[in-house]
């Protein structure tokens, strides 16, 4: 967790688009953004045309929006080359009757076709999504069930863990790179494509119309559909500008996955919207090739996360060393707590300061940051956005006095805040209870000058390489099993990956606690979930505790774990 420090780092940047934050913050109104988007005359909008079409418009058509590589691709596509191929697909989907507020998931690795098949869904109004490429079936059935899919884009070897027969309302299955017969319902993506006309008409929609949907973890339930609408673009938008620090002849490399909501808004419409450069980097994660990257595309501004930063750390300053990376001007964290350590690192390794900022799936973009303009102080996430209000209350929703920890809440609405929890109005009312505050489940405190220090999850869920675990899911996953009586999951501490899910588990009469059980448990958990959902550790117990209900109590096991005191066991069943 973040600890204060007193260290300030001192602005570096000579150049930046926000010139004063204290200025900025005092001074802006979202109102005004909106004139630098093209709205049409009739108030309809299309955060695709905006971030693709809207380039080709104004003379721009020939830059490159992105550069694809992975271990066997590299290729690069303009402005006016994104446009033509979502176009297309844009008709593909009308061709099959596909609509507006239909939803579109996209199940793949990412690569060009990705790209342009979210943009060409977006373009129809269709509500699209994204779905990380390690979720397995079980995982994959949840969410598009409860979104009422109709279409899926994905590749023949992950489309078996599509499980059609038994989602009745998916007509639509797109194969990118189908080989031999189709059967009912399939279609190949290549072949539709090759067909389909590069001249589309836009679904112009209106700005509170669906455009993403992001299945999310909460601390019981299902993952919830979390539903952003076109209207966050403004917020993306000026994000890219003031917090990216973008400008139209930047080289942008967002390292997070479409599946994942930073993927999403800065994976592709905040550097879009500014008519910038995207690099997207298919394939895992090495050292090497992450700097090789940085150096091959002459990156300016790099956007990535602390489980990454800290791996690239363990790999050495030596190794830093052999990579021209003086191309790189501004560089971005976020997900998980940025260690001050990491910072001091970068500052040493890079000779540049690393931007930690805030937010969540919930909020659809960019809440609390640092600014290139602002002095830093390492450890913290920064200040709030200018246009969003943000603040520390307690329970009741008072706020609290400087240096004080409690909930970290922002004033709603904003631009960019989500607008529905899918099937799930009452969940969505949970967030917005405390009138007039959004209650992110954070704890944080705010400094005398106004900087927020993060302090933890005040639920349950866990934070493992910033990715987002709820620990219900894992539980429910694992009591499938039939050597599993009962389990409880929590994330413990690690220096690495922030967390590592353990879990605790009772065994049912006849089974004995092995390493082999463990191994065949853990696999049981990453082929029906996901792999990075999967136990880390798992210890085995008689019996768990529980509260009188039967709840779980993960607060109880995570104590145990840290050694520390259990606290009111006055819930606790005998
Ligand atoms: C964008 C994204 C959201 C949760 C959030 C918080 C944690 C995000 C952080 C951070 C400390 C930061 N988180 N940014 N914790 N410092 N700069 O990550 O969305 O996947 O929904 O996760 O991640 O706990 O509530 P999401």
């Amino acid at each position: 967790m973040s600890e204060k420090t007193h260290e300030l780092i001192g602005v570096l940047a000579t150049q930046y688009n926000m010139k004063d934050y204290d200025e900025a913050y005092a001074t802006f109104d979202w109102a005004e953004v909106e004139k630098e988007l093209s709205w049409s005359t009739t108030g309809k909008i299309n955060v695709a045309y905006e971030a693709i079409d809207r380039h080709v418009d104004t003379g721009r058509g020939d830059h490159i929006a992105l550069y694809y590589s992975d271990a066997t691709r590299d290729e690069k596509y303009t402005f006016a080359e994104l446009k033509a191929l979502s176009n297309k697909f844009g008709n593909v989907l009308k061709k099959y009757g596909v609509k507006k507020g239909d939803r579109v998931f996209i199940f793949m690795p990412r690569s060009p076709e990705l790209y342009a098949a979210l943009l060409g869904a977006v373009k129809i109004g269709a509500i699209v999504g994204p779905l990380f490429e390690a979720f397995m079936e079980g995982a994959v059935r949840d969410r598009l069930e409860d979104a009422g899919a109709i279409a899926i884009v994905t590749t023949p070897k992950l489309q078996q863990r599509v499980p059609v027969s038994e989602l009745p309302e998916l007509q639509h299955v797109f194969l990118v790179g189908a080989e031999g017969e189709l059967a009912p319902k399939e279609i190949s993506f290549d072949a539709e494509m090759k067909d389909a006309s590069e001249d589309l008409e836009i679904e112009w929609v209106d700005r509170e119309d669906g455009l993403v949907l992001h299945y999310t973890s909460g601390s019981t339930g299902k993952p919830k559909g979390v539903l952003h609408v076109h209207n966050a673009m403004i917020q993306h938008y000026q994000t890219g500008k003031w917090i990216l620090d973008l400008r139209p002849d930047d080289v942008f490399w967002c390292t997070a996955d479409p599946g994942w909501v930073t993927g999403t808004a800065y994976g592709i419409w905040g550097p879009w919207l500014q008519g910038a450069t995207s690099v997207i980097r298919g394939g895992r994660f090495t050292p090497e090739d992450w700097y090789d990257t940085l150096q091959r595309f002459n990156v300016t501004v790099w956007y990535s996360a602390p489980t990454a930063f800290r791996m690239l750390m363990g790999a050495g300053d030596d190794l830093v060393k052999k990579f021209d990376l003086s191309s790189v001007r501004h560089i971005l964290s976020v997900g998980e707590p940025l260690n001050a350590e990491v910072v001091r690192w970068g500052m040493k390794v890079y000779g540049k300061r690393i931007h930690d900022n805030w937010w969540m799936t919930e909020t659809g973009g960019q809440m609390i940051s640092n600014y290139p303009s602002m002095p830093m102080k390492p450890g913290s996430m920064g200040k709030p956005f200018p246009g969003i209000y943000a603040a520390i209350v307690d329970n009741e929703g008072n706020e609290l006095p400087p240096n004080t920890m409690g909930n970290l809440a922002i004033r709603a609405p904003w631009p960019s805040m989500m607008r529905k929890i899918w099937n799930n109005p009452a969940k969505y009312e949970e967030y917005f209870g405390l009138k007039p505050w959004y209650i992110s489940g954070d704890s944080a405190y705010k400094d005398e000058d106004g900087y927020f220090w993060f302090q933890g999850r005040i639920d349950d869920v866990i934070n493992t390489s910033g990715e987002r675990v709820g620990p219900f899911e894992v539980e429910s996953k694992l009591v499938e099993h039939p050597a599993v009586a009962e389990a409880g999951v929590i994330g413990k501490p690690d220096p690495l990956r922030g967390e590592v899910i353990k879990a605790f588990i009772a065994l049912r009469e006849g089974y004995e606690p092995t390493d082999e059980l463990i191994a065949e448990i853990r696999e049981f958990v990453k082929t029906g979930l996901a792999a990075h959902a999967a136990p880390r550790e798992i210890e085995f117990r008689d019996k768990l505790p529980k509260t009188r209900s039967g709840k779980i109590m993960r607060r109880v096991l995570k104590a145990w774990e840290l050694g520390l005191p259990t606290g009111d066991l006055s819930t606790m069943e005998d």
